[in-house]
C-alpha cells in the first residue's frame, strides 16, 4: 500500500484567499508542488499581480483573481469565472485576513466590524459560494486559518480574536453542516509566524534590541523561535489531501507549542 498517494492533490483545484504573499503564498505553493492547480486571489491588481510573478519565479502556473472577499457578488463572480476557466474548486483556504491592534476602548465599532468582515464574514461568504459544487461533485476540503486567538485574548486585538473564535466556531458549523456531503472542513491554528502581518512585532529597537514582544514570543514558545510560513506547509497539504478524510470539524494548531506551555520563568 503506498500511504504517501493519500497526500497528493494532483488534479485538484485549490482556491486560496489572499495568497500573493505570507502564509496564503506558502500554502499555495505546498499545493502546488502537492499536483494541485492553483488560483488565488488578493484585493488590488497590484498584489495580484506581484503574486503572479513570484509564483513565476517559482515555477507555480498559478491563476489570480482581484477580489475583495468580503464582497458576496465579487466573490460570486470569481468562482463562477475559475469554475468555467479552471474547474470547479475542490479546495478552498479562507486565508485572506486582517488585523488593528488598538485598545478595545479605543477603536471605533467601524474598525471593529473591518477586521470581523475581513476575518469572520468573508469566510462565511467564499465558503458559501464554493459549497454548492462541491456537494455536486462529491467532495470538498475547506480550510480556515484560524490563529492562536482562536483560544486565547490578548490587549489590543479584540476584533481579532472576536473573528478568530468565530471562524473557529464557523468550522465546526460547515462541519457539521455538509459532512454528510463528504465535505471535511478543518482549521489551521498558526503560532507566532514571521510575516508582513507580525512584523511590527518584531521590529528591532532603535538601541539594537529585540521587540521586547519578539522577546515575549519566544519566552512562550516551547521552539523557541517564530515560525515561518513553511512550518504551515505539511499541515495545510494534509488536510487538503485525501489522508485526513475522516477527519472534521478540528483546528490543528502549528504553534511550536505555545497553547501547552505556560511560558519559561523570566
Ligand atoms: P498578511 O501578510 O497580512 O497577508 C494577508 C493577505 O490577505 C494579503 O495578501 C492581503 O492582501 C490579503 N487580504 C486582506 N484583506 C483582503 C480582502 N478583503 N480581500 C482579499 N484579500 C485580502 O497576513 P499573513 O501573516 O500571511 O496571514 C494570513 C492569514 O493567517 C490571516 O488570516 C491571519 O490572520 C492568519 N494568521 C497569521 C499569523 C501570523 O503570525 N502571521 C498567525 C495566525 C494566523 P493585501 O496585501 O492586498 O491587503
Ligand atoms: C498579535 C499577532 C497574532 C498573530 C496570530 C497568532 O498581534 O497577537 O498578530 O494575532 O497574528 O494570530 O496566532
Amino acid at each position: 500500500m503506498d500511504i504517501l498517494k493519500d497526500f497528493s492533490l494532483e488534479g485538484k483545484v485549490a482556491l486560496i484567499t489572499g495568497a500573493s504573499y505570507g502564509i496564503g503564498y506558502a500554502i499555495a505553493s505546498a499545493y502546488a508542488s502537492a499536483g494541485a492547480k492553483i488560483v488565488f486571489c488578493d484585493i488590488k491588481q497590484e498584489f495580484v499581480d506581484k503574486g503572479l510573478a513570484s509564483y513565476e519565479a517559482d515555477g507555480i502556473d498559478a491563476k489570480g483573481y482581484v477580489c475583495d472577499v468580503t464582497n458576496e457578488a465579487m466573490v460570486q463572480d470569481m468562482v463562477a469565472k475559475i469554475e468555467a476557466e479552471v474547474g470547479v474548486i475542490d479546495i478552498l483556504v479562507n486565508n485572506a485576513g486582517i488585523i488593528k491592534r488598538i485598545p478595545m476602548c479605543d477603536m471605533t465599532a467601524d474598525e471593529f466590524r473591518q477586521v470581523i468582515d475581513v476575518d469572520l464574514n468573508a469566510p462565511f461568504i467564499v465558503s458559501k459560494a464554493v459549497i454548492p459544487s462541491m456537494i455536486k461533485k462529491g467532495h470538498g476540503k475547506i480550510i480556515n486559518i484560524c490563529s492562536m486567538m482562536s483560544e486565547l485574548g490578548r490587549e489590543t486585538v479584540s476584533a481579532y480574536a472576536a473573528a478568530k473564535g468565530g471562524l473557529k466556531m464557523l468550522t465546526r458549523n460547515i462541519c457539521s453542516e455538509y459532512g454528510e456531503h463528504n465535505i471535511q472542513c478543518n482549521g489551521i491554528g498558526p503560532g507566532y509566524i514571521a510575516t508582513p502581518q507580525t512584523a511590527p512585532l518584531r521590529e528591532i529597537q532603535p538601541d539594537g534590541s529585540r521587540h521586547p514582544f519578539d522577546q515575549f514570543i519566544i519566552a512562550k514558545t516551547p521552539a523557541a523561535r517564530w515560525g515561518t510560513p513553511e512550518d504551515l506547509m505539511g499541515p495545510a497539504v494534509f488536510l487538503a489531501s485525501d489522508a485526513s478524510n475522516f477527519v472534521n470539524g478540528h483546528v490543528v494548531y502549528v504553534d511550536g507549542g505555545i497553547l501547552a506551555y505556560i511560558g519559561k520563568q523570566p
